[in-house]
């Protein structure tokens, strides 16, 4: 039978962010996607102008039916999240629809380079370690995955030591597979940390590490199409390993298309030229 994944997440329309990337990768995996909308917006909010409806006060009778239906999801991916509120329908999602055979996947899009989004309230990043409890896949980058552990974010150089300590925290707190995206090690080169509680009862190493070539500035969505990859490779079989290194390789080939054909980094990845590479996992 055909598979299918929730996808919690805002409809953007122009940007190529949340579920515009997420739907379209995980249907080329032969994923039937679901939408469960958490606000709308006619471009995302890196760009000057964008038209932002709130769905929040509508997600509970939206929910409601999916119950009513008796639906069950294969997955559960969680991006990003606008309120207190929200965080709290999502958790009541997952307590509804968790059982023995599905995974959640938590993006907890919270900030970047050691600083928090503007809509993050001390009492929204508490909310956010509560969801972080019933994820089995998390994909936070380091400035989240210090917050999520109430630890300073490094200003000086991040070490394996310190990246392997953080995980085992935050393992604790129930995630076992975590995926640390986007790790600025150097000049030219970008980190992808992956600590997997599987790798450890099979006696490896409890880790392993992806490194990709930086090229080009950061784009728009790439996180989403780094989780949508891990989501769908990971339902359909594959480790968190093998399913972080294809999406590594996927966002380059995308990134140096976007660069030599000079498209704006906000534009996001133009995942669309690569779709064939998916369609086979
Ligand atoms: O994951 C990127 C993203 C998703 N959704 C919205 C955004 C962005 C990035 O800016 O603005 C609404």
């Amino acid at each position: 039978m055909q598979k299918k994944i929730a996808l919690i997440n805002d409809v953007t329309g122009f940007g190529r962010c949340s579920i515009a990337v997420m739907a379209p990768i995980v249907s080329a995996m032969k994923i039937q996607a679901v939408t469960v909308p958490t606000a709308i917006l006619s471009a995302h909010t890196q760009f000057p102008e964008y038209y932002f409806d709130d769905y929040t006060s509508k997600m509970t009778d939206y929910i409601e039916t999916y119950k009513k239906l008796q639906l069950s999801f294969d997955a559960i991916a969680t991006g990003f999240l606008g309120s207190m509120e929200q965080v709290e329908i999502v958790i009541n999602f997952i307590k509804n629809f968790k059982n023995d055979n599905n995974f959640i996947l938590v993006d907890p899009v919270m900030g970047d380079y050691g600083k928090l989004y503007q809509t993050y309230t001390p009492q929204m990043c508490e909310k956010m370690k509560e969801l972080v409890q019933y994820a089995d896949i998390i994909t936070p980058n380091l400035t989240e995955l210090c917050t999520l552990l109430d630890y300073e974010y490094p200003r000086g150089k991040i070490t394996l030591d310190m990246l392997h300590e953080m995980c085992k925290e935050l393992a604790k707190k129930g995630p076992k597979h975590i995926v640390v995206t986007g790790i600025n090690l150097n000049q030219t080169q970008i980190a992808n940390y992956i600590y997997d509680t599987d790798l450890a009862e099979s006696g490896d190493d409890d880790f392993r590490i992806v490194m990709v070539d930086r090229i080009g500035g950061d784009r728009s969505g790439t996180g989403d199409v780094i989780s949508s990859i891990i989501a769908g490779m990971y339902m359909n079989g594959y480790s968190v390993y093998d399913a972080v290194k294809k999406a590594a390789d996927f966002v380059s080939k995308c990134i140096r298309y976007c660069e030599e054909n000079k498209v704006p980094n906000h534009y996001g990845l133009c995942f669309e030229m690569f779709m064939n590479e998916l369609v086979n996992l």
